[in-house]
């Protein structure tokens, strides 16, 4: 019979700690050790640590520090509809999260991942990731009254991941979240970042009124006239529109959900990343892209979307493109009534997460191999280990 030996740690008890072998099925008493012990949230003002991380997973001590924080932004305010609960989307999804538990791995950093059964596929496996918290709404900070309640809480998590060589990785709120979080990402001005967007609406209203705020469903065009992204592919959109809801702009290139294919969108991505001399991303997820027969829980669902499996292949597919992302989002699901009745297809949402999670640390890696392949050409690793780290977040 094969020998087993522990792989995850499952449990803190008192002064027994529990581990389990790969394949859960030998348990261990370990004895508590420091390296052990889990890593701790950062403390950043402005932001709430949870008591219950996502996956309840915590890396240890003896890990590498987080390279995915994952940030919880409970905002609503940029959103039109009354009463809208999208405030709750984060705890919503934290709250489904806690039914698949992902457990430290003994050995090196990383986690007993999850299965998705349906695509066979394992994600998470190596992902070094870490549960920040959610933003304190925090009115009395905003400076004039146009000014972000999570302004604080959002510029601390930004310049922590800044300091870690980490991707920040936030769930909204409302789809304003995205621009606030593109206008604060650190960017230099030479740099040409492009907007990915999955969405049936295109966000780019026109309001005689409102024009001015940047809000859920105005931003896209918000971020393109301040110039903040040099270009913007939407994908998913669909639905009529009057002529006065239409919106053009050189930088505004859309997939429809007709005519989407994760080799469609390889290849505008691949395009707009030349012709735009594009030299990082960001990805952003509205829930509503989703079929509402799929996923209801949004406040303006559009019917006739694409399938959830062509969906999830088209944000690997984007995720797979030579260019460097920065950071992700997702928005505008609503916030569940109680945490013990969490509707079925929360798991849905929860799961284009982990596969969003998944493809953009893939990309990271990617990015970090080549920027250390392209380091040792040039001859600047050795001894250079400071400099190597900065050079990698100019990729
Ligand atoms: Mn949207």
């Amino acid at each position: 019979m094969k020998t087993s030996e522990p792989a995850y740690l499952i449990r803190r008890i008192a002064d027994a700690w529990i581990a389990a072998d790969e394949t859960f099925s030998q348990f261990y008493e370990l004895e508590p050790a420091k390296e052990l012990e889990p890593q701790r949230p950062p403390d950043l003002p402005g932001v709430e640590p949870v008591q219950a991380p996502f996956f309840l997973y915590e890396p240890l001590i003896g890990h590498q520090a987080p390279q995915l924080g994952i940030l919880g932004i409970p905002y609503s305010g940029g959103t039109s509809m009354f009463d809208s609960s999208v405030a709750g989307l984060a705890h919503a999804l934290r709250a489904e999260s806690w039914k698949k538990v992902l457990y430290p791995s003994l050995k090196e950093s990383g986690n007993s991942s999850l299965y998705d059964i349906g695509s066979g596929r394992r994600l998470l496996e190596t992902v070094a990731m870490q549960d920040w918290g959610t933003c304190l709404m925090d009115e009395a900070n905003a400076d004039t009254d146009r000014d972000i309640p999570y302004k604080r809480g959002l510029g601390a998590a930004l310049n922590h991941a800044l300091d870690q060589q980490a991707l920040l990785c936030c769930i909204g709120g409302d789809h304003s979240i995205t621009h606030a979080v593109l206008q604060m990402m650190p960017k230099s001005p030479d740099r040409r970042r492009v907007l990915v967007q999955f969405d049936a609406h295109h966000d780019c209203g026109i309001d005689a009124i409102h024009q001015e705020h940047p809000s859920h469903s105005n931003f896209v065009r918000h971020l393109l006239e301040e110039g903040t992204v040099a270009a913007v592919v939407q994908i998913g959109l669909r639905g009529l529109r009057s002529a006065d809801q239409m919106y053009s702009h050189p930088g505004l290139i859309q997939i429809s959900a007709e005519h989407m294919t994760p080799e469609r969108v390889s290849q505008v991505l691949n395009e707009v990343r030349l012709r735009y001399d594009a030299d990082s991303a960001y990805l952003t997820f509205d829930l509503d892209s989703l079929d509402p027969g799929s996923f209801p829980y949004v406040d303006f669902p559009i019917a006739a979307g694409p399938t959830w499996q062509n969906i999830r292949d088209c944000v690997i597919a984007a995720l797979e493109v030579p260019i460097c992302y920065q950071g992700m989002d997702m928005v505008e699901g609503q916030g569940v009534p109680s945490d013990q009745h969490i509707p079925g297809q929360y798991e849905l949402a929860l799961r284009m997460w982990v596969y969003m999670m998944d493809g953009i640390d893939r990309n990271r890696r990617r990015f970090e191999l080549s920027a250390c392949t392209d380091a040792a050409r040039e001859g600047i690793l050795s001894g250079a280990g400071a400099s190597m780290k900065l050079d990698l977040k100019e990729v």
